[in-house]
């Protein structure tokens, strides 16, 4: 079978994969056509995806969707302690420009008493399935720019669809595949943030990249005006620096019109800020009384250091009361250190391949494996500075490989493989009211056993969805 599309040859089943998500919108921008200058966008390319689902099973399913609201209360009573996020990160402060800028606005705005009445988290946390402990152990949770709440509901559409096409002949059933709601629920949580800022004209903010890939996967859920009948505009950092103001009420103007909600899908990197202008732009927002998705204090309660801390014995009873919630949240905690601690320095030099060095970092890439683990560790013993505060040793986690039909740029791989699964939650709190407090769906990723790193975004992973067993 030649793909007339691609013009390769194929199988049907995996062109007709391709054609079908691209015509349903599981697209992302064409890297070559940013390249070349033109505008960024033009360019669409189908987003990579896995041709089947990954088998999963669902009592570990029904455990990380039922942490999912008991994880958002946490991020929000960890960003009311001020000091617990200061005196927690103030080591790394020292040594990581990027977070020592993010923890300076936090400082800003307790010292000028900053009060964030309508609070809107759009988290998702992510986990591994480790085959030898059979634990489900969560990797990171990410408090801004979670992506693909847009695009894996796709994912998920287009194998049922598959399943349903061609599930009798490989003994697959579509049904197994639960449905995923993401992109709806977020949407909803952007619109009922909205509704609580209580301006019907006001606008909500899409805070992006100047060059920004993942653009359909945001299209996706800032299509609000036809769900909600909410306007949304898409600014960058820079642009906000430019156009934006703060009226002496605290109204946040940009080029003259009310912003309700800030939601961002960047400047959680430290290439998001090439000048001060970006900075600005964050510190503008900041200070206003729209609602800011995550203000800055959820944004640093999702940090690395923070999750080191809060895996600490303890630390969880500081802010949760109930003791079975507790209990579960702590069995999905993987081992987590910060590098003051030499019996685990000493265990980590003699045992890289069990242990992974993260910066303070998101987006994918920045992690430290294997041998270089063991040569940074050594390296950072013998100068003996302060810089090993930017990292935290984890576990490594083992999950299951399988082989499985990766189809990336038009391309189908068949590779031994590993799974990470996400699951989205919302969170919306005004004062004491609970507005919205769930487990919004998933994002399965699939990525070659062989490859350290994680992401879509990254280029690392491809999209994928779970058949539950
Ligand atoms: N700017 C892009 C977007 O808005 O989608 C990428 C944002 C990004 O890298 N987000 C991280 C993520 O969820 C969390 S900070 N990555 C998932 C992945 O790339 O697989």
């Amino acid at each position: 079978y030649t793909c007339a599309w691609s013009k390769t040859s194929h199988d049907q089943e995996k062109c007709c994969a391709q054609m079908r998500g691209s015509l349903h919108g599981l697209v992302v921008g064409d890297r070559s056509v940013q390249r070349s200058g033109k505008v960024p966008g033009v360019g669409m390319v189908h987003a990579p995806f896995s041709l089947l689902p990954v088998t999963f099973p669902e009592s570990y399913w029904k455990l990380a969707c039922e942490v999912a609201p008991i994880f958002n209360e946490l991020i929000d009573r960890v960003s009311l302690d001020g000091k617990f996020l200061q005196d927690a990160l103030s080591r790394t402060k020292k040594v990581d420009a990027f977070t020592s800028r993010l923890i300076d606005i936090h400082s800003k705005m307790l010292e000028i008493n900053k009060s964030e009445d309508i609070r809107l988290g759009l988290h998702r946390s992510d986990y591994m399935l480790d085959e030898q402990t059979k634990l489900l152990l969560q990797i990171e949770l990410n408090t801004i720019s979670s992506s693909f709440p847009g695009l894996s509901c796709l994912v998920s559409d287009l194998h049922r669809s598959l399943l349903k096409y061609y599930g009798e002949h490989i003994g697959l059933d579509s049904s197994r595949i639960p449905g995923n709601t993401s992109v709806d629920k977020f949407a909803e949580a952007l619109a009922k943030a909205w509704t609580e800022y209580n301006n019907p004209r006001a606008l909500v903010l899409v805070v992006v990249q100047p060059e920004e890939h993942n653009m359909y996967d945001q299209h996706w859920l800032c299509a609000l005006y036809n769900t909600h009948n909410v306007r949304t505009i898409r600014k960058t950092l820079a642009e906000i620096d430019k156009d934006g103001e703060i009226l002496p009420d605290g109204t946040l103007l940009l080029g003259g019109k009310e912003i309700s909600v800030v939601y961002f899908r960047a400047g959680y990197a430290p290439t998001d800020y090439p000048s001060e202008a970006e900075w600005r732009a964050r510190v503008l927002m900041e200070q206003s009384s729209a609602v800011k998705c995550p203000s800055i204090s959820y944004h640093l309660a999702g940090t690395k250091k923070i999750q080191q801390e809060l895996a600490k014995p303890n630390m969880l009873e500081r802010f949760l009361e109930n003791k079975e919630d507790i209990a579960k949240l702590r069995k999905c905690f993987a081992g987590l250190w910060s590098l003051d601690d030499s019996d685990i320095i000493k265990k980590a030099i003699e045992r890289p391949d069990l242990f992974v060095m993260k910066p303070q970092r998101e987006g994918g890439g920045n992690n430290i494996y294997g041998d270089d683990v063991r040569t940074n560790l050594i390296r950072l013993q013998k100068e003996g500075s302060e810089e090993d505060a930017a990292y935290i040793l984890m576990q490594r986690i083992f999950p299951m490989v399988s082989p499985t039909f990766l189809v990336r740029e038009g391309i189908c791989h068949k590779d031994h493989a590993i799974s990470e699964l996400g699951v989205y939650g919302a969170y919306l709190r005004n004062k004491e009211k609970v507005i919205i407090n769930e487990q919004c769906g998933y994002l399965m990723r699939t990525k070659v056993s062989s490859s350290n790193e994680g992401g879509v975004a990254a280029g690392f992973a491809v999209l994928d969805s779970i058949y539950l067993n």
